[in-house]
């Protein structure tokens, strides 16, 4: 019996390894539980911060359950037929007050700094605009001759995956942005509230019609990050991701160029966009 019980918790505390441990891949994968590997100094100290509590809950949770273990054992009705009738003890009170509270500022001091830091940067050396749509995302970049266009949701049907295209993910234009750059982020909506979450940048701020959210990121690694609307917004809530594409810096103004023509007539197309859509709805 002892020996079935030994291999049940072995087995338990196994596969807790096996699936907690954090997959390097900038997307969601079955079975994860950890956080996606960190691409900007923001989310690494969040992973850092995490770890950091995770310690602390540890602690406590441990100090409880061997109090308690204690109190049945030490206090029960067998081992203690004669029950004490003390109801106060001035100095256990203050403790049990103090220690909770030390325990808190201990937490909220980095807390609060971690919170200022994801806030804003100072002197951001680029700015781009993302809004939410139902059900896409439209991206904007200000500093680059007010370049704009829109990124849907590529259809099951139409997944290529030799193109490396993942369903629920990839979008037909992806937001492309440069390496080590301080990009400012200002996020906003046209119709309802979305949110902008990219885990691995450490980024989910809500996208409200009428105001203008703002965060920021400097990406630490090309690659491609996934992201996805993190409010429910409505029917295709699910369908509207966030491809990302991190290039170096050349690449980056190899690609503006290419952009510019590429969504020059963009404005065109959406006005038309948006007088059928009303057409429609006559
Ligand atoms: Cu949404």
């Amino acid at each position: 019996m002892k020996n079935k019980f030994f291999w049940l918790c072995a087995g338990f505390f196994i596969s807790l390894f096996v699936f907690a441990n954090p997959s390097f891949a900038s997307e969601p994968l079955p079975w994860q539980t950890g956080f996606q590997p960190a691409a900007t100094p923001v989310m690494e100290q969040i992973n850092d911060f995490h770890n950091f509590l995770l310690y602390i809950i540890t602690a406590v949770s441990v100090f409880v359950f061997l109090l308690m273990i204690f109190i049945m054992v030490r206090f029960n009705a067998h081992a203690n037929p004669e029950p004490s009738k003390t109801t106060h003890h001035t100095m256990l009170e203050v403790v049990w007050t103090v220690i909770p509270v030390v325990i808190l500022i201990i937490i909220a001091v980095p807390s609060f700094k971690l919170l200022y830091y994801m806030d804003r940067v100072e002197n951001p050396d680029m700015t781009i605009k993302v809004t939410g749509y139902q059900w896409y995302w439209g991206y904007e970049y200000p500093d680059h001759d007010n370049l704009s266009f829109e990124a849907y949701m590529i259809p099951d049907e139409d997944i290529d995956k030799s193109k490396g295209q993942k369903r629920l993910l990839s979008t037909d234009n992806q937001l492309v942005l440069p390496v080590d750059t301080n990009i400012q982020i200002l996020v906003a909506a046209a119709d309802v509230i979305h949110a902008l979450a990219v885990p691995s940048f450490g980024i989910k701020l809500d996208a409200v019609p009428g105001r203008i959210n703002e965060t920021w990121a400097r990406i630490e690694k090309p690659g491609t990050y996934y992201g996805q609307c993190s409010e429910l917004c409505g029917k295709d809530h699910a369908y509207m991701p966030l491809e990302i594409r991190a290039v170096s810096k050349e690449e980056f103004k190899a690609w503006v160029k290419f952009a510019q023509k590429e969504y020059a007539s963009y404005d065109m197309f959406k006005a038309q966009h948006i007088q059928l859509a009303k057409a429609e709805e006559f």
